[in-house]
């Protein structure tokens, strides 16, 4: 394809459902007779710093929205120009967090131009953004959510949101995917046997939710991972802070906890089950907490979700800091891929540990296995099962199954 063609000729965008059933948008971007699609998945528990997924009227205003003001500015863009497309969304919403058109719509109008501009290259989607941000692709470990509790599940289950494994020793995408599952499967076993009157109820992300506290869950989790993988926490803290009185609540287990005994609980979970994975273990203004955090654990990935919500300017301040040794990368936390790739870059420089992520609502889309495959991601926490999870593990797969030993595969047992 000549490089004239380019353009982007038509652009439509419209509301369709994620995993909860909640309202999310998809983008179409169309050069002649090609066409690509993304959709935005949405989170639950979100850090105050990331862009706002929809405007106040919800996911039908974006589309409002886009077809008002964006629709006829994005015709005869050129959608490998990412920068210059990722420019219009923030010209055209002139907000700080994306609050007009909404971090999702510009998320999605992002993500698709990356997807088109690939297909128009004739190349994957994780070399067009390998190529846009000069990082060696890598095939990630998958991060997975087995089992969870906070703002995921009711009432009962665990008050920490995921409880998370990722294999030691798979050399490849197969075993990785595939232990996971495993895990996941023995997991189900174990607390069949062991919770009365569990049957098999999961969260927003496929994890198991059964109705026993965070120990209780860990020690599951723990036995049924084995040997095979490590296992790790994303605490989501801020969802259980209560900035008015200082403290952490607990409401599984009714207590609240200071800020030094929350310290201690986690201290505790670290020691007694070798974690070596804890995201946001404090609340999102911490980073004092989150640096304590890292000098007590030398060998703890601790990783900064709510804390840095994919912006380089807080990466930076974390990094600097030594509040964190990995970074979540959630591209409609910051609404672009541009801020994404840059988020991503910056991380790499610092020797930063990667973790591309999905969101609690997800749709089936599987442009987030592209986006971690070439920005070189170490992980990519995508959950295990239910079918929109699924969908960036058998992406994956395929990526994997086309490119072969072309591209390394990232490593468990170096964690
Ligand atoms: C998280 C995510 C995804 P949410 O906290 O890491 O697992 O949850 O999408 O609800 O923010
Ligand atoms: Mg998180």
């Amino acid at each position: 394809m000549s490089r004239e063609s380019f353009v982007i000729t038509d652009a439509d965008a419209w509301v369709i459902l994620d995993s909860r059933g909640s309202e999310t948008v998809e983008v179409e971007l169309v050069s002649g007779s090609v066409k690509a699609r993304a959709s935005a998945p949405s989170g639950k528990s979100r850090g105050s710093r990331e862009a706002v997924p929809f405007p106040e009227k919800g996911a039908s205003a974006s589309v409002e929205v886009f077809r008002r003001l964006l629709k006829a500015k994005l015709v005869g863009l050129d959608p490998a120009d990412q920068r210059g497309v990722d420019d219009l969304l923030k010209k055209i919403d002139g907000t700080q967090l994306f609050s007009k058109i909404g971090g999702n719509l510009a998320y999605a109008v992002s993500a698709c131009s990356a997807v088109l501009a690939a297909k128009l290259k004739q190349i994957p989607t994780w070399r067009h953004i390998s190529q846009m941000s000069g990082i060696k692709p890598a095939y990630p470990i998958p991060l997975g959510n087995v089992l969870g509790g906070g703002s995921h599940a009711g009432e009962g289950a665990p008050d920490i949101q995921e409880f998370l494994v990722f294999p030691i020793k798979a050399s490849n995408v197969a075993e990785a995917v595939k232990a996971n599952v495993e895990i996941h499967r023995r997991l189900g076993q174990i607390l069949a046997k062991r919770v009365g009157g569990f049957g098999g109820g999961k969260g927003d992300e496929g994890a198991f939710a059964p109705p026993v506290d965070d120990e209780t869950a860990l020690k599951a989790v723990k036995e049924a991972a084995g040997d095979t993988a490590y296992v790790g926490l994303d605490v989501a803290a801020s969802s259980l802070y209560d900035a008015a009185k200082s403290e952490y609540v607990y409401r599984n287990r009714q207590l609240r906890r200071t800020k030094q005994q929350h310290f201690e609980f986690l201290s505790r979970l670290v020691e007694r089950y070798g974690l070596r994975y804890v995201e946001d273990p404090f609340d999102e203004s911490d980073f004092d907490g989150f640096a304590e955090f890292c000098r007590a654990f030398p060998k703890v990935l601790v990783c900064g979700d709510d804390l840095v919500v994919t912006r380089v300017e807080l990466l930076r301040k974390a990094a600097e800091m030594g509040a964190v040794r990995a970074v979540i990368l959630k591209p409609n936390q910051v609404g672009t891929i541009t801020d994404t790739v840059e988020a991503a870059v910056e991380a790499e420089r610092r020797g930063i540990v990667r973790v591309v992520s999905h969101r609690s609502g997800e749709t089936c889309d599987d442009f987030l296995s592209h986006l971690a495959v070439g920005l070189g991601g170490k992980f990519i926490k995508a959950g295990v099962a239910g079918g929109e999870r699924v969908a960036k593990a058998n992406e994956l797969l395929r990526i994997w199954y086309s490119s072969g030993d072309t591209i390394p595969m990232q490593r468990g047992d170096e964690v």
